[in-house]
């Protein structure tokens, strides 16, 4: 039975229904009682195990097919009514074609399951930002998702009914359909605010409220009403005076957000008083505020973090987050105590276990027990450094965005742009390599503007003028930097330590962006002293640091003919002070 008198909802389910044909209807109204019954009945068909009550309270796990383990770009579609709005970086096809297409797919896919009709808000549904979707899916897995990942049931209904436009949701059709890889589609139609998802159960292809509406429509959207959809983690610094300042960082996938978003700073600092305070890991939302800063707001309401990597020494408040009423994805199932691991998580794996496809794993064979891309969902508030502004509407005020990749060796460790457009500029040109967070080749580097390419809902060269046009907007813009923590040596060891220690670079951005720390002009930006970066209980050489710090030329003068062929993908849609940068950094390198 429906849950809401709203005709736009109720129409939109019928007629979804009618093409899908599931056996039955069942509305997520949020309640507890609703989703322990949706657990068992997953429990029973074997699509979730329960793990160890007192280990792990509340904590499952689960096995996607060998197939669908991570998103796939080249499945994933923008269909505008015009190419051009889709852009050179965008798979397109036109939305009476693609519409076509998947409604022969989704005929009668519900057969013999359950619809699930999941109402769910990206941020608190009280808040004047929320946006309100409906989710559509044959998943329990999905709902259960959903479920930790977003606001859902009766409360979001209800925030959708008083709103000024009851019909104005994104519709998210998600079936698993037969997981089949060939007819996998994650399809967008910005223009009618709808997300068509088909053949595959998991992460970015399935929970449309993370990467489909909260990045892709929403940046469209965002376009529109002025204001941005950013792949970023938002975090609170705390200083020994109390006083906290905010940033946000934009860093490709499996490239360190999560990590970046909850760290422990190294006892030197702790000792002093900083703390670091995490008000999301993965999407922002940024608005002009009345005072004339930027204010950003994170839309999700938990962490769908990558397990390998995570232990109690790189991220214990990620661990500390998953251990009760959390799902694991493709991970190892210990079987002596019915709990899991991942590569990373120890250095005893475990002997009598399962690895991440089900088979009996034999940890000394050198195969790997959990998938790359494996993943813990867990509630944000469960996450012991979880801000005091996660749930404020208006969110935090930005004093510093930052961006990031994986580059072995062209990206120093850190450097500030001179000033928005510049940083405009510093984003637009992001490259990273590729990890498992996607199908495809690992490791190859590629352009990823502002960790957004992906997950653009329009023509990138319009989100790079819609950047620049939001800087004219924000009369007390936040300051613009880059990191990268990745930087190897000759045999492709990682030189920075990495993880809490980054906390290193985050007091000089954020002393930097107060005017409280120095820097010296390079060809690419303002860089810090090796000396401005405390070394303070670091086992790190300051020839290390420089090294770190350096810019090199030749490198960067490669870069410089790589960006310029990458710029022209845009024609005469690239913004030409972005093409003046590009000019002022050759004249820079010369
Ligand atoms: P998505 O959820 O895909 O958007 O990823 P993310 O950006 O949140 O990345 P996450 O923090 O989960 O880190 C991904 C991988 O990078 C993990 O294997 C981490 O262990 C590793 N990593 C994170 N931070 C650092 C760091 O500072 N140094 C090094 N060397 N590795 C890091
Ligand atoms: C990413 O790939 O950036 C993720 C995981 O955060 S997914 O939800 O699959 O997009
Ligand atoms: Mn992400």
């Amino acid at each position: 039975m429906s849950l809401t008198k709203n005709k736009a909802v109720n129409e939109w389910v019928n007629e979804m229904a009618a093409m899908t044909k599931p056996d039955g209807i069942v509305w997520i109204d949020g309640s507890e009682a609703q989703l322990g019954a949706l657990r068992k009945e997953s429990l029973a068909t074997g699509e979730i195990t329960a793990l160890d009550p007192e280990k792990l309270p509340g904590c499952f796990l689960h096995r996607s097919a060998v197939n669908d383990v991570a998103r796939v770009e080249h499945k994933t579609f923008i269909c505008s009514r015009r190419e051009e709005d889709a852009g050179p970086t965008n798979n397109w096809t036109a939305p009476d074609e693609m519409y076509a297409k998947l409604r022969k797919l989704y005929g009668g896919c519900m057969k013999g399951r359950t619809m699930y009709v999941i109402p769910f808000s990206m941020a608190v549904p009280e808040s004047p930002f929320a946006k309100f979707g409906v989710e559509l899916t044959d998943s329990i897995y999905v709902v259960l998702n959903m479920a930790i990942m977003t606001r859902t049931g009766i409360r979001v209904l209800k925030c959708l009914d008083s709103s000024a436009s009851p019909s104005d949701f994104t519709r998210g059709l998600h079936s698993k359909a037969g997981i089949d890889e060939e007819n996998r589609y994650i399809a967008h139609f910005p223009e009618d605010n709808t997300i068509w998802s088909i053949n595959s159960g998991y992460g970015g292809n399935a929970l449309l409220g993370k990467k489909c509406l909260a990045l892709r429509i929403a940046s469209y959207i965002g376009r529109k009403e002025g204001w941005m959809a950013e792949h970023m983690l938002i975090l609170g610094i705390e200083n020994p005076n109390g006083e906290i300042r905010y940033l946000a960082a934009a860093f490709p996938s499996a490239c360190g957000k999560t990590n970046l978003a909850m760290l422990i700073p190294p006892e030197a600092y702790r000792k002093k008083g900083y703390k670091i305070w995490c008000v999301g890991d993965d999407i922002a939302w940024l608005r002009v505020g009345s005072d004339g800063r930027l204010w950003a707001v994170n839309p999700e309401a938990g962490f769908f973090g990558v397990a390998p990597g995570t232990n109690m020494k790189s991220n214990p408040n990620a661990l500390l987050s998953c251990r009760k009423n959390s799902i694991f994805t493709n991970v190892v199932h210990n079987l002596d105590d019915n709990t899991v691991w991942w590569e990373g998580l120890d250095k005893t794996p475990p002997k009598n276990a399962l690895n991440w496809k089900g088979e009996k794993w034999d940890c000394t064979d050198g195969s790997k027990g959990a998938h790359p891309n494996s993943r813990f969902t867990a509630p944000a508030s469960q996450c012991p450094c979880i801000s005091g502004e996660f749930e404020t509407p208006q969110g935090v005020p930005l004093s510093a965005l930052v961006f990031g990749g994986r580059r072995a060796r062209t990206a120093p460790l850190v450097y500030q742009s001179r000033d928005w457009d510049h940083g405009v500029f510093v984003g637009s040109i992001m490259a990273s390599e590729t990890t498992a967070a996607a199908s495809g080749a690992v490791g190859v580097v590629r352009r990823d503007p502002m960790a957004m390419l992906p997950f653009c809902g329009y023509h990138m060269g319009d989100y790079f003028a819609h950047w620049l046009d939001m800087g004219k907007r924000i009369p007390n813009p936040p300051k613009i930097f880059n990191v990268n923590w990745f930087r190897t040596d000759g045999k492709g060891n990682f030189i920075w330590p990495g993880y809490g220690e980054n906390m290193r670079v985050l007091e000089w951005i954020i002393k930097r962006a107060f005017g409280e720390a120095g820097a010296v002009e390079s060809p690419i930006g303002r860089l810090p002293e090796p000396g401005d970066i405390n070394r303070e209980g670091l086992d790190l050489p300051l020839q290390t640091l420089k090294e770190l710090l350096t810019v090199d030329r030749d490198l960067w003068r490669e870069e410089a003919k790589e960006i310029r062929a990458f710029y022209s993908k845009f024609g005469d849609k690239l913004p030409s002070k972005l093409n003046d940068e590009l000019a002022r950094l050759e004249k820079n390198l010369a």
